[in-house]
C-alpha cells in the first residue's frame, strides 16, 4: 500500500463533484471518482492521470446499496469521503408537488449519503484521520417557496452530518458540512427544470457573479486540508449578491 491518501468523490461526473476531484488530485490525493455516468468519470480520470495525478473511476449509483457495499469492499483504504451526489427536481409548491420527485430527492440527497457513509466508515476510521464531508446546501438551512421537496431533503443531509458528528466523536473521523448557495453549474438547474434551458438560465439572470463549481471545490479543499484535529463543522458560502435564500440582488 502506498502512502498516498485516498479521496472518494460521489457525483464526480460534472459540476462541484468534478471540480472537487480535480482539486483534491492537485492537492496530492488519489481520487476515486464515482457517478452513474461511467464515460464521464472515466474521461476525467484519464485526463487527471495524463496530467500526472492519481485518479480512477468507478461507476456507482449511490442509491443502490448493494453496489455501494461492493464498491466499499473493493476499495480498501479511504481517507476522505466527499458526499456530493445530489440534486433538485422541480420548483413545485407543496400544494402541487409530485411525491415521486420528493421520493427521488430523498433517495439521492439523504439515503445516498447514508449508504456511502455507512459503507466507508470502517475504512475512514481505520485510516486514523478520516474525513466525511457532506455537500449540503443553503437549502438545508432555510426554506423558499417552491423548494420544499429539495429543502426537506437537504435538511435531512444536514441532520445526518450533525448527528453523525455527535455519534462518532470518539473516532478519528471528522464530519464536515459545506453548504453552498447559488452555484452556476452546467447541470443543476437544467436537471431541476427537466431540461428547460430558459427556466434554468432565469435562476442566474442578472446575478453579477454566482458561485462556480471551482469556488465550492476550493472551499472543500481548504476544509479537508486543515490539520486532522481541526473540524470545520459547517461552512455556508454564497455569492455576494445573495444575502439569503430569498434575497438575491439582480441587475437589470
Ligand atoms: C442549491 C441552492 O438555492 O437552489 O443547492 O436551493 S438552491
Amino acid at each position: 500500500m502506498t502512502d498516498t491518501p485516498i479521496a472518494v468523490v460521489t457525483g464526480a461526473s460534472s459540476g462541484i463533484g468534478a471540480a472537487t476531484a480535480r482539486r483534491l488530485a492537485a492537492e496530492g490525493y488519489e481520487v476515486v471518482l464515482t457517478a452513474r455516468r461511467a464515460e464521464r468519470i472515466e474521461a476525467l480520470a484519464a485526463e487527471l492521470t495524463d496530467a500526472g495525478r492519481a485518479a480512477r473511476a468507478h461507476a456507482l449509483d449511490v442509491t443502490d446499496r448493494a453496489a455501494v457495499d461492493a464498491f466499499a469492499a473493493a476499495l480498501g483504504r479511504c481517507d476522505v469521503l466527499v458526499n456530493n451526489a445530489g440534486g433538485a427536481l422541480g420548483m413545485d409548491r407543496v400544494a402541487d408537488a409530485d411525491p415521486g420527485d420528493w421520493r427521488t430527492m430523498y433517495e439521492v440527497n439523504v439515503l445516498g449519503v447514508l449508504n456511502v457513509t455507512q459503507a466507508l466508515l470502517p475504512a475512514l476510521t481505520a485510516s486514523g484521520a478520516g474525513t466525511v464531508l457532506v455537500v449540503s446546501s443553503t437549502a438545508g438551512h432555510g426554506t423558499y417557496e417552491g423548494g420544499a421537496g429539495y429543502v426537506a431533503a437537504k435538511h435531512g443531509a444536514h441532520v445526518l452530518a450533525e448527528t453523525l458528528r455527535l455519534e462518532i466523536v470518539d473516532r478519528p473521523v471528522r464530519v464536515i458540512e459545506i453548504a453552498p448557495g447559488m452555484v452556476r453549474t452546467e447541470e443543476f438547474s437544467l436537471v431541476r427544470f427537466g431540461g428547460d434551458a430558459e427556466k434554468a438560465a432565469k435562476v442566474y439572470q442578472g446575478v453579477a457573479e454566482p458561485l462556480t463549481a471551482d469556488d465550492v471545490a476550493d472551499t472543500i479543499a481548504w476544509a479537508v486540508t486543515r490539520p486532522p484535529h481541526v473540524n470545520v463543522d459547517l461552512l455556508v458560502l454564497r455569492p455576494r449578491a445573495q444575502a439569503s435564500n430569498t434575497k438575491v440582488h439582480r441587475e437589470a
